[in-house]
């Protein structure tokens, strides 16, 4: 079922290049694991970057799925990328951070770019991929009400059907407005195995899971139930960071109210205020952020390996 928003052509979207291993597990029908590349360019330093995004792979690999990082070069979107392609976009600078609104501008000018969460479900879906697997998704940003400064990821959680399984929102963010948003968008929201969404660093956002469930197959199923609904776009599962990785909230509730401040000060503002805070949550950390946010994401691509596999059994 969950096959039936794949384009008609097997793994031959005119616009997108397929990489052999994921042409291949496509055409099967085989599990594959969509990951995306902004946190390649925008959310990590270098090496650790170019080291967590193989180390993801091998972990989406291990659980016996297939992965494909996502980004765009030369006028196309790549679907699966070489070695060469994952160690130049962890050193290049530059490289544009795409959502929906200018993806079609960097393929279009044939521009570099790296895909947010936004971006990269898109992408899954021409795709034909169901599950993405990342580290945190983007979402309402404090103080929203004068900035406006709204995430497109939650808009497209709304619109496109693919499953993004993420440690939570960042907890740079208003979490309780942008699990507000996404309950107004009608995107199911589930914590898995546990009754508090995480907030990325942090296992507790003190905020309830809406729907709880504790196994990939329990979450394949309502994903088949709301197909049978024709219910249109995605849903995010919530995966908290490992225990022994986690940052206990009321330190990274500190370190994000001095983050902001620094922001402000410094007049940091648009597309540009995500990879400000998570480079300062990094310094202010000394570190330990940077390998929370490898082990999160190291833990949510191993659930949506196993949630890809169940959808992949019918
Ligand atoms: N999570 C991370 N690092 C990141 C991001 C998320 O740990 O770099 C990226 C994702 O690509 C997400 C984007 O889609 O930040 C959100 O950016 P914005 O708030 O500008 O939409
Ligand atoms: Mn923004």
């Amino acid at each position: 079922m969950t096959r039936t928003s794949r384009p008609v052509t097997l793994s031959g979207h005119p616009l997108c290049t397929f990489a052999p291993g994921v042409a291949a597990a496509l055409d099967a029908g085989k599990a594959v694991v969509a990951l995306e590349s902004t946190i390649i360019t925008h959310g990590m330093p270098y090496p650790a970057n170019v080291e967590t995004a193989r180390a993801v792979e091998a972990d989406v690999r291990a659980e016996g799925a297939v992965p494909a990082t996502i980004a765009v070069f030369e006028g196309r979107i790549h679907v699966g990328l070489t070695d060469a392609q994952m160690d130049w976009l962890g050193q290049a600078s530059g490289v544009l951070k795409l959502s929906r609104a200018d993806l079609a501008h960097a393929v279009a000018a044939g521009l570099p770019g790296s895909t947010t969460v936004a971006a990269t479900m898109i992408a899954a879906h021409l795709a034909g991929i169901a599950v993405f697997a990342t580290g945190g998704i983007g979402g309402v940003h404090r103080h929203a009400e004068n900035t406006f400064d709204i995430s497109a990821d939650l808009q497209e959680l709304a619109m496109t059907p693919v499953t993004v399984v993420c440690a939570g929102a960042k907890a740079i963010l208003d979490l309780p407005k942008t699990f507000e948003m996404l309950e107004t968008l009608g995107v199911p929201v589930i914590g898995y195995g546990c009754d508090h969404l995480p907030a990325f660093w942090s296992r507790d956002s003190a905020i309830a899971s809406p729907i709880r469930l504790d196994h990939p197959r329990q979450i394949a199923d309502m994903l088949r139930t709301r197909q049978a609904l024709g219910l249109k776009g995605g849903a995010l599962v919530c995966n908290p960071v490992p225990a022994e990785n986690e940052i206990a909230a009321p330190d990274i509730a500190r370190l994000v109210g001095q983050a902001l401040a620094d922001a402000e000060a410094a007049g940091v503002s648009a597309k540009a205020v995500t990879p400000y805070l998570l480079g300062r949550m990094l310094d202010l950390t000394e570190g330990r952020s940077l390998a929370t946010n490898i082990a999160l994401i190291r833990n949510n691509a191993r659930l949506a390996a196993r949630l890809a596999l169940e959808l992949a059994q019918r």
